[in-house]
């Protein structure tokens, strides 16, 4: 410890970084990229077990998923998450344990107690707005959050977030209109990871940036790099502060990558180079950010390696009680699903 804060003292002296963000903001940052990564190869090893039946990650989209919930408020402001948003889920709130109990259906599962699938969060309590398998939806909910809050006269932003394929339904387009018109407080957050499933970018819309699509509604938008943690608070961070001043909605596009297949289900050798995949690879949000820190002397290694250590104890622990705790009886197949009166 003495060795760290010697560390420090020189760093405060001779250090002068633009990060805008405490250290401990980028501790917090590191362990959540980290952790929402160790925790999906953990699921997707169970369901090669045949452990868990489907998996769906957001391997590669760590940096805009963090950096984008914390800029948040947690506790007043809410989430309408897509199904890749493990990270996001976390820096609200949502433990290691729960993402377990989530990915093996358990009965105890908080997000819908085993009767969604896999991935598709909520957590009242947390102000995480639950959502549905078709695409984009959740977008719509979300105005609709931010106009019920306006009519209350309370002070709070929605982040709604889909992938750059959702940006193509009917849905996506009268939200956009819808939160313009009305100036409402929603953060349109587009994480662009270069494919819906097989279908490439170029193949899904005409304009080369989602953001391109906020001129027709007169709205504000941003691109920014999604495996820069850090540009990804910087971007969001402003734009969540103005909305909640009443600046009207933003549309935000992360350009990320997919690391990994669509889902437990897809082989993506069949759709997508080999080179390509290479080449993102080389800007793995994690790695790209542990190099970064570690090279401005933001913090020494040993505190990255305890972070480290932490996030695998953490995910062991997880797994290990996740398994033990008892899947839904089948008599109660029902419950959850229709309310009871
Ligand atoms: C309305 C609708 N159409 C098709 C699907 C099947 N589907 C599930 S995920 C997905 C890809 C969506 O791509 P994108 O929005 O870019 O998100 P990503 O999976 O790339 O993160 C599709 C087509 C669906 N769930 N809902
Ligand atoms: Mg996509």
């Amino acid at each position: 410890m003495a060795t760290r804060e010697r560390t420090r003292k020189a760093r405060s002296r001779e250090q002068r970084h633009d990060y805008l963000l405490s250290e401990a903001q980028l501790e917090e940052m590191y362990y959540y990229m980290l952790l929402a990564r160790r925790l999906s190869e953990r699921m997707l090893i169970l369901n090669r077990q045949g452990r868990a039946p489907f998996v769906i990650a957001g391997a590669g989209q760590e940096a805009a998923q963090v950096g984008a919930a914390m800029a948040l408020e947690r506790g007043t402001d809410y989430l309408a998450p897509y199904y890749r948003d493990l990270a996001m889920n976390l820096v609200f709130g949502m433990t290691a344990r729960e993402a377990m109990l989530n990915v093996l259906g358990k009965r105890d599962d908080p997000n819908s107690y085993g009767r969604q699938m896999p991935a598709h969060w909520s957590s009242p309590a947390r102000r995480i707005v639950t959502q549905s398998s078709v695409v984009a939806t959740q977008l719509v909910h979300a105005v609709g959050i931010a106009l019920g809050a306006r009519l209350r006269g309370e002070q709070l932003v929605v982040m709604a977030c889909c992938g750059e394929g959702a940006t193509s339904r009917g849905d996506f387009h009268e939200a956009l209109n819808f939160a313009a018109i009305h100036r409402l407080p929603v953060i349109f957050f587009v994480e662009n990871n270069g494919y819906a499933i097989s279908e490439r970018t170029e193949k899904e819309m005409p304009v080369p940036h989602v953001a391109d699509r906020a001129r027709a509604y007169d709205m504000h938008a941003a691109i920014v790099d999604g495996m820069d943690c850090v540009a990804v608070y910087q971007t969001v961070k402003p734009a969540v502060d103005q909305a909640r001043r009443g600046g009207g909605p933003w549309l935000i596009e992360a350009k990320c990558y997919r690391l990994w297949a669509h889902s437990s289900e897809d082989d993506d050798t069949r759709y997508r180079p080999r080179k390509e995949l290479e080449e993102w690879a080389k800007k793995d949000p994690i790695t790209v950010f542990r190099e970064r820190v570690l090279a401005d002397g933001i913090f020494p290694r040993e505190d990255l390696e305890e972070i480290e250590a932490h996030v695998e104890e953490e995910v062991r622990d997880a797994v290990e009680w996740a398994l033990a705790q008892p899947d839904p009886a089948p008599e109660d197949a029902l419950t959850h699903v229709y309310k009871e009166y």
